[in-house]
């Protein structure tokens, strides 16, 4: 793209002068960001413009997600437009500098791993030239911020909006209207740009915010109704107010069921409206659009598409047989109770337009799969509606061309166990697209130092759009000059941690010691506590003087919990009384720290996973369907500490089980021991196991009186009503954890030895970038190509 920085700097005084009263010297951070960003837009405008005119005339995929985390744009964007140093020297001479913008605000409309992917994807299928487009919802706040006061979480607003929004774009004129039982709202479309690297495509991202139909209702304002007027405003509004955490417990609320089918709803009228624009009717549309369901919360699509096709004229078995071609659903759990399902009462109060669809899909399946002599039983099983209840996971995957898991290990539990019955009917439907992560903010844009490594080993920065480059890296593992310029360059990134660290949050942490990272949503599953339990047991081990020489490290901690998820909340508030005793105690602090960084969003990841040494990724196998942050951490060289889970299997499988430190039950050997399984025995059998579970109950940490330490210490120990004693199975991982930790920690002696498998990782990292999983599903399941 051919755009020119100081016209960019110069536009940027003059939008500058016009939204803020003053020129580029004389406004606050938000404001610079707010001007550069405007002035980059109004340069990028055409290209954008001609990019979404080839889209229209193509086959085109449909991204339908809830949650896009996008991050912030600008460094990305200006990396794409490889503008980064110059626009940085104009402002430089200004007595300006790109740094000043690191306080802009991260966009947070997404929970996780799924709402990061969706980012990702758009980033990689914008840089591949393919025809994507994202849709979603604008909330008005994203996931709420963390503090941690008195060790505890606390969640703030985020109003994220608030220092502006200078990379969307308003569009008034794509307003649809969307109907539920008891309002009609008006959906406004936003429009982001997705920069691509090294290519004139920008790709988009449409988010849709509600708003009133009627802006302000005079007849009851002069009424002096004036309550009923506004409530009228608040209403429509609520519906893209606020991001529901992932709080499953919290399933079944009436706004969430409307946020789901309000931006779905939105996004089919604006893909109906350009089919027609481009083709001049929707007879084809199987042809012109494929979209991909970004978990279930997106499935109302489904009766909605088929309700517009009949409203349309054309017959329910017509229009479900397009839907039928058209949707396609990635699963990104197993885990029975994340499946989400909806009360029909719900659902005939709130979209009554929707029900009875919802029903005919059901009746025409059951008739379909009679038809086909499968077993009643089985039928009964599969039912999209049972006791009243509507199961979108089943909807999904029947109305549904492809179904894909988002791992390897992952995608055969969908085929064998959670969609057994629904894969020996359809038996090429559900397909495995093992996640993937972009390279460009990943590594390029979090890791200069080592991307200037990378691309002066390979003679090529091919890397940055091709990542099977990496595995040349390879012809390097053996030379010391480069293995202690990785080192070094590991440790700048963990000195530029610690320095933010401070300055963010005042704590200290020493970048000599080694970075042992744990970083994603805090959820039971994903085992956060029982990487406290076992640092806790080697706490005692030195304390007694077992360990004498534990090569000092500092293990980092960074986590949301659900607000409603008490005992995930309870389990920061364990680490960070952990962490407190530990800092308290001189003998052993010398070897260890435990910090919990408050607030983790991408961009403290864009910090962490350049940081981080080691990888700890340790849920139970068989529960998390891929993870991402792993990818990450791999591609910066760090070593995984790991179980065979999720996509784990599939990095070790590249970059060999001796270059990471792998422990714990399978898949298989839960499988196996899981009848017989009574963590009671550990518990009285093993002594440091009972040591570290008594003090959730022996008063030797405070939870607050609140009980949820003790709460904790009964979901391992015993049956409850509603769950078994230790349902993810830590104590039973418990030794080998230890003991794997105790292994990678002496290996850590050899620092050159540890960063050689570091660095091997990083060259065998190539297989996941985003690239390559958008690759895979444009051939195999959307069939679309560069345009
Ligand atoms: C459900 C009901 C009500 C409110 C919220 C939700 C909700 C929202 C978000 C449920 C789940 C999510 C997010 C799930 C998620 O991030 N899953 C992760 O997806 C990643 C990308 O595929 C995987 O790598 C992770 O393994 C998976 O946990």
């Amino acid at each position: 793209m051919n755009i020119n920085d100081k016209t960019i700097i110069n536009e940027a005084e003059i939008i500058s002068k016009a939204l803020f009263a003053n020129g580029l010297n004389d406004i606050a951070p938000n404001q610079l960001h707010t001007a550069v960003s405007r002035s980059i837009i109004a340069q990028i405008a055409e290209m954008w413009k001609i990019s979404r005119e080839k889209q229209k005339k193509t086959r085109c995929a449909y991204y339908f997600s809830a949650e896009y985390l996008v991050g912030r744009a600008i460094f990305n964007n200006l990396l794409c437009l490889g503008l980064t140093d110059k626009i940085d020297a104009l402002l430089g001479e200004k007595g300006l500098s790109l740094k000043d913008l690191e306080s802009c605000e991260d966009a947070a409309l997404g929970n996780g791993g799924l709402g990061r992917l969706a980012a990702c994807f758009l980033d990689s299928a914008t840089t591949l030239n393919l025809p994507l487009m994202g849709y979603g919802i604008r909330y008005k706040y994203g996931l709420f911020k963390q503090e941690i006061e008195d060790g505890e979480q606390v969640e703030k607003i985020d109003d994220w909006t608030r220092g502006g929004d200078p990379w969307s774009i308003r569009r008034d004129d794509l307003a649809v209207t969307v109907d539920f039982g008891d309002q009609s709202v008006t959906a406004v479309a936003y429009d982001m740009p997705i920069l691509g690297y090294g290519t004139d495509n920008i790709g988009t991202l449409r988010l849709w915010q509600a708003e009133p139909t009627e802006p302000f209702d005079f007849m009851l304002f002069n009424e002096q109704e004036y309550d009923k007027a506004l409530s009228d405003k608040n209403n429509a509004e609520n519906i893209s107010r606020v991001l529901y955490p992932n709080d499953t417990k919290k399933e079944g609320k009436i706004l969430r069921l409307k946020q789901q089918y309000f931006f779905t709803s939105a996004s089919l009228q604006d893909i109906i409206r350009r089919t027609i624009f481009a083709h001049g009717s929707t007879n084809e549309i199987e042809k012109h659009a494929t979209i991909q369901l970004n978990d279930t919360h997106p499935v109302l699509a489904i009766p909605e598409f088929i309700r517009i096709m009949m409203e349309m004229g054309i017959t329910f078995d017509k229009a479900l047989e397009m839907a039928r071609n058209i949707f396609n659903y990635t699963n990104h759990t197993v885990m029975q109770e994340a499946l989400e399902k909806w009360d029909m009462a719900l659902i005939e109060e709130t979209l009554p337009q929707i029900a009875p669809i919802i029903k005919k899909i059901d009746t025409a399946m059951k008739e379909e799969l009679s038809e086909r002599k499968i077993d009643s039983e089985i039928i009964d099983k599969l039912s999209i509606i049972k006791d009243d209840t509507v199961y979108m996971a089943n909807l999904a995957v029947y109305a549904s061309s492809a179904v894909n898991g988002v791992a390897a290990i992952h995608t055969e539990i969908l085929k064998n166990e959670l969609l057994s019955d629904w894969h020996k009917i359809y038996p090429n439907k559900i397909r495995n697209k093992t996640n993937g992560i972009t390279q460009r903010r990943w590594l390029r844009l979090c890791n200069d130092e080592l991307s200037t490594l990378i691309t002066g080993l390979l003679s090529s920065d091919k890397w940055i759009t091709d990542t099977s480059e990496l595995s040349h890296l390879h012809d390097f593992e053996n030379d010391s000059a480069v293995i202690d310029s990785f080192m070094k360059i590991k440790k700048k990134k963990r000195e530029q941690l610690a320095e933010y660290l401070f300055e963010k949050c005042g704590i200290k942490i020493d970048p000599d010691t080694v970075f042992d990272i744990q970083i994603k949503r805090l959820h039971e599953y994903k085992r956060q506590l029982l990487n406290a339990l076992v640092l806790l047991a080697i706490y005692y081990d030195i304390k007694d003087g077992a360990i004498t020489d534990f090569e000092p490290t500092t293990f980092i901690f960074a986590s949301k919990a659900a607000p409603g998820y008490r005992r995930a909340k309870g389990i920061i508030k364990f680490i960070n009384e952990i962490a407190k005793m530990i800092e308290n105690d001189k003998e052993v602090s010398k070897y260890m720290k435990i910090v919990f960084l408050p607030n983790y969003n991408v961009t403290y990841a864009e910090k962490l996973v350049a940081a981080a040494d080691v990888s700890v990724q340790i849920s139970t196998a068989g529960t998390e369907a891929s993870g991402t942050g792993n990818m990450k951490m791999m591609m910066n060289g760090a070593v995984t500490l790991g179980t065979l889970d999720g996509a784990n299997i599939e990095i070790v499988n590249e970059a060999g089980e001796e270059n990471n430190y792998i422990f714990g039950m399978t898949v298989e050997t839960l499988d196996e021991i899981k009848d017989e399984y009574e963590p009671q025995n550990l518990y009285k059998n093993n002594a440091k196991i009972n040591r570290v579970l008594n003090t959730l109950v022996d008063g030797t940490f405070d939870d607050g009186k609140s009980g949820v330490f003790k709460e904790i210490f009964d979901s391992l120990l015993t049956d409850s009503e509603y769950e078994k004693a230790d349902k993810y199975y830590l104590l039973l991982d418990f030794t080998t954890f230890y003991e794997a930790r105790m292994k990678l920690n002496r290996d850590t002696k050899n620092r050159t030895e540890f960063a050689k498998k570091g660095f091997k990782n990083l060259a065998s990292s190539g297989k996941f970038s985003s690239d390559r999983t958008i690759s895979e599903y444009a051939s195999d399941i959307w069939k679309i190509s560069e345009i």
